[in-house]
C-alpha cells in the first residue's frame, strides 16, 4: 500500500494538482484507486479547470466526482455504464482486483498460501552495504535472456511442451530487399530497420515478386518488411458481394474463454487462481536444464549454499545504492535476493522483474544474505516458419461512434479490401486477403472514461454496433472476419472478456462471416496459429519497466512471450477476474501475437514469432492527450504470404 500512496500522489503531482490529505485518504479507500485519479485528472485537465496554476482538490471535489460518476467506494469503480454480459458473476468477480478489499500483490498469498514462514530472514540494511555503488550500464534491446534450442516444439498441451532453453538470440532481420521505387519520398528509416515506402499514385511496373524466393531462405534473416502508402486509385465501387462464398476456410477456435463459467470472485478463488498459475509456468520452467534439481522454499537446509528455485516475484526494491532487492515467495514460504548492479546483464534482467510474475531463480546463500546468479524465463523455443498462401490482415481499436474515428480512411481501407482501391500490386495483395482480425475496441463504447460523451458521434452502443456491422458489412464476405473485444467493447472489463455479446451487436451477428472470440482468444487460420490479445497488460508493462513504453510495444509484446503471460501484474491497470485457470497464461507459443489497445504500430518478429500491434484508426483523443499518446492511425498491418506490410490509408 505504501507503493501505491506514493503513486497516487505522484500521479497528481505529475500534473500539477496538489490532493488534500482528506481527499487523498477518500482515494486510497477507493477499489482502484489508480485508475479513478486517472479519471480525476482526465476531468480536472479537461474541464473548467484547464488553467495552469497548482490545482488543490478538496474531498468535496472528490465526493463530488465519485457521485457524478455513480461510483459506489465499495463496488468498482470504473465509470463504465455498458451493461454487462455475465451480470450474474459480474459484480463479484471485479471486487478480485480491488487493491483494498484483498491483500492482492503483496501479501495475496501470505494468508492462505503460504502456513510456513521463511527460515531465511530479511536484513536489507545489511546487504546495501556489502556491494559497491555503480550504476547499471544500461544498453537497449541488447540481451535475451532465454537460451534457446532449436527443437520443433510440440503444441497445444500444455503438458507437453518442452522447454529446453539454452542460450540463442534472435537472428537480426536484414531487410534488405525494397520492392518498389520510391519516386515521391525518400524511405524513413525506423527502429528495426524497416522500410518506410510510398507507392506513386500510378499502378507500378510488377516485378517479380519475392516472397517464394524468401522461403527459400531462413524465414527471419531474409524477412521483407513493406510499409507503404496506399495508392489514391479508385478502381471501381461496387457493393459487397453478398452471394456465399466458396472459399474453404480451414478455421478453427484454438482458445475461447467465453462460454467458461465463471468464478464467484472469492478469495479463495485468487488463491487458486495464482496456485494456477504458479502451476503453468512452473511446469514450462521445470524443463530448463538449470532448473533440473529444484527445490521449494521452506526445504532451504541451513549451510546451503547453492539455490534452486522456481518463484513469484512478490516485492521489488531498490536498495540505496542502486541494487535490486526482490521479494520472491512459493507456496511454503518467502525469500529475499538480492541482485547486484555489478552483474551487468543480470540486473539488467532483474529491472525487467514485474510483481506476480514467475521466474527460475539460481542464487548463492551467504548465511542469511542469498544473492541472485540467473535469472530464468520460461522463454518460448523458436517457431519454424510455416507456408502461406494468403493474407491475413490485423486490425483493433477502430472506435466506431467516436468523433475521432477517421471514417473516410476506414472506407478506403474496405475499398482496398475488396480490391477496389489501391495500386496494382497493392490490389493484388488484398486478393489474397483470406482473413480479418480484430483485436477489440470495435466500437467507442460509452462511458469509459470521463467526459467521453463530447467526443462521441453515436452515443448509444447498440447504434454503435449497428454502424460497425455497416462499415463491416461491406467487406467482401469471402473475407473471415474475427472480432475479439477490448475495454471499449460491451463485454465485462475484467480479462478475461467474453466476446461480444450478441444483445449489443445484433447487426455483427447477422453478418454470416463474422467469428466471434474471447479476449484473449487463440484462432488457427489455415495452420497459421494467432494468439490475439486486446492489450491491457501493455499498459501496466509500459508504466513498470524501465526503458519500455506504449510506442515500444513490441519490445513489450517480446517480454510478455519469455514470461508466458500476457498480464502478469496483479492489481494494477488491468483489471483480472480470478477463474479458477489462469487464461492469461500463454501456453501455447503461437505464430502471430497480436495485440492492439496502445494506438501505436509496431511489428517484430522474435524466434519465429511474428509480433503485430495493428495501431488504430482514432486519431488523438483528449484522454491520450493528457498520457501524450501520439497514435498512429489507419496504418493497417498485413501478414501477407508470411511476409510483414503495412498499408497506410493517411
Ligand atoms: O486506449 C487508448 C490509449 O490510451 C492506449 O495507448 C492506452 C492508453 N490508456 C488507456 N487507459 C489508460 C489509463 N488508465 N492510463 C493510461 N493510459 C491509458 P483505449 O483502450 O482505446 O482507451
Ligand atoms: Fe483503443
Ligand atoms: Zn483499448
Amino acid at each position: 500500500m505504501v507503493i501505491m500512496t506514493n503513486k497516487i500522489l505522484l500521479k497528481f503531482a505529475k500534473k500539477g494538482i496538489n490532493l488534500s490529505p482528506k481527499a487523498y485518504e477518500k482515494i486510497k479507500k477507493l477499489d482502484d484507486p489508480l485508475d479513478f485519479s486517472s479519471s480525476l485528472i482526465v476531468k480536472l485537465k479537461s474541464e473548467e479547470f484547464s488553467k495552469k496554476d497548482l490545482l488543490s482538490v478538496s474531498e468535496e471535489i472528490v465526493n463530488e466526482f465519485i457521485n457524478s460518476e455513480g461510483l459506489n467506494e465499495n463496488k468498482d469503480n470504473k465509470p463504465k455504464e455498458i451493461p454487462l454480459t455475465n451480470s450474474k458473476t459480474e459484480d463479484k468477480k471485479i471486487p478480485n482486483n480491488k487493491p483494498n478489499k484483498i491483500p492482492i500483490t503483496n501479501s495475496k498469498t501470505e494468508d492462505k498460501k503460504i502456513p510456513n514462514e521463511t527460515p531465511i530472514q530479511k536484513e536489507n540494511s545489511k546487504i546495501e552495504e556489502k556491494i559497491p555503488n555503480e550504476p547499471p550500464i544500461q544498453k537497449e534491446n541488447s540481451k535475451i535472456e532465454e537460451k534457446i534450442p532449436n527443437e520443433p516444439p510440440i503444441q497445444k498441451e500444455n503438458s507437453k511442451i518442452e522447454e529446453k532453453i539454452p542460450n540463442e538470440t534472435p537472428i537480426q532481420k536484414e531487410n534488405s530487399k525494397i520492392e518498389e521505387k520510391i519516386p515521391n519520398e525518400p524511405p524513413i528509416q525506423k527502429e528495426n530497420s524497416k522500410i518506410e515506402e510510398k507507392i506513386p499514385n500510378e499502378p507500378p511496373i510488377q516485378k517479380e515478386n519475392t516472397d517464394k524466393k524468401n522461403k527459400e531462405e531462413h524465414a527471419e534473416k531474409s524477412e521483407d518488411i513493406v510499409e507503404e502508402k496506399v495508392a489514391d486509385i479508385d478502381i471501381k465501387h461496387s457493393k459487397r458481394n453478398i452471394n456465399k462464398t466458396n472459399v474453404e476456410y480451414d478455421f478453427e477456435i484454438i482458445q475461447d474463454t467465453s462460454k467458461m463459467s465463471y468464478t464467484s470472485g472469492e478469495l479463495d478463488n485468487l488463491v487458486t487462481y495464482f496456485k494456477n498459475r504458479y502451476e503453468k509456468i512452473s511446469k514450462i520452467l521445470s524443463k530448463r536444464p538449470e532448473l533440473k534439481s529444484i527445490q521449494k522454499i521452506s526445504e532451504i537446509e541451513e549451510g546451503q549454499t547453492s539455490l534452486s528455485l522456481i518463484l513469484m516475484v512478490k516485492d521489488i526494491r531498490t536498495t540505496k545504492n542502486g541494487h535490486k532487492l526482490v521479494e520472491f515467495e512459493d507456496e511454503t514460504g518467502s525469500i529475499p535476493i538480492l541482485f547486484s548492479n555489478k552483474d551487468e546483464e543480470l540486473f539488467k534482467t532483474a529491472e525487467r522483474l514485474v510483481k506476480d510474475e514467475i521466474v527460475g531463480v539460481l542464487a548463492e546463500k551467504k548465511g542469511t544474505l542469498s544473492i541472485g546468479t540467473q535469472i530464468i524465463n520460461p522463454g518460448i523455443q523458436r517457431r519454424p516458419a510455416k507456408d502461406m498462401d494468403f493474407g491475413i490482415v490485423f486490425l483493433s481499436d477502430i472506435h466506431i461512434g467516436s468523433l475521432t474515428f477517421l471514417e473516410d480512411a476506414f472506407l478506403k481501407f474496405v475499398d482496398w479490401i475488396n480490391c477496389e482501391y489501391g495500386s496494382e500490386k497493392q490490389v493484388e495483395v488484398a486478393n489474397d486477403i483470406k482473413y480479418l482480425i480484430i483485436g477489440g475496441d470495435i466500437v467507442d463504447g460509452i462511458g469509459i472514461y470521463p467526459n467521453q460523451d463530447k467526443e462521441l458521434a453515436i452515443k448509444d452502443i447498440t447504434e454503435q454496433y449497428d454502424e460497425a456491422a455497416r462499415l463491416l458489412g461491406n467487406i467482401r464476405s469471402d473475407i473471415k472476419i474475427i472480432i475479439a473485444p477490448g475495454n471499449h467493447d460491451a463485454s465485462r472489463v475484467a480479462e478475461p472478456q467474453p466476446a461480444v455479446p450478441e444483445k449489443y451487436a445484433k447487426s455483427l451477428y447477422e453478418l454470416d462471416n463474422v467469428e466471434f472470440i474471447s479476449n484473449p482468444g487463440v484462432v488457427s487460420l489455415d495452420g497459421i496459429n494467432v494468439l490475439i490479445y486486446h492489450g491491457r497488460g501493455l499498459d501496466d508493462m509500459a508504466f513498470n519497466i524501465k526503458d519500455f513504453s506504449h510506442e515500444k510495444n513490441d519490445l513489450i509484446m517480446e517480454e510478455l512471450l519469455k514470461k508466458r503471460h500476457l498480464a502478469p501484474i496483479y492489481g494494477e491497470r488491468t483489471p483480472l477476474a480470478s477463474e479458477l485457470e489462469d487464461y492469461l497464461v500463454i501456453d501455447n507459443v503461437p505464430d502471430v501475437f497480436h495485440t492492439g489497445h496502445v494506438h501505436i504500430n509496431t511489428y517484430r518478429k522474435f524466434n519465429g514469432v511474428h509480433l503485430i500491434n495493428s495501431g488504430t484508426f482514432q486519431t488523438q483523443t483528449e484522454f491520450q492527450k493528457i498520457y501524450n499518446i501520439i497514435p498512429t492511425p489507419a496504418e493497417v498491418p498485413i501478414l501477407h504470404k508470411g511476409n510483414y506490410k503495412l498499408f497506410k490509408f493517411i
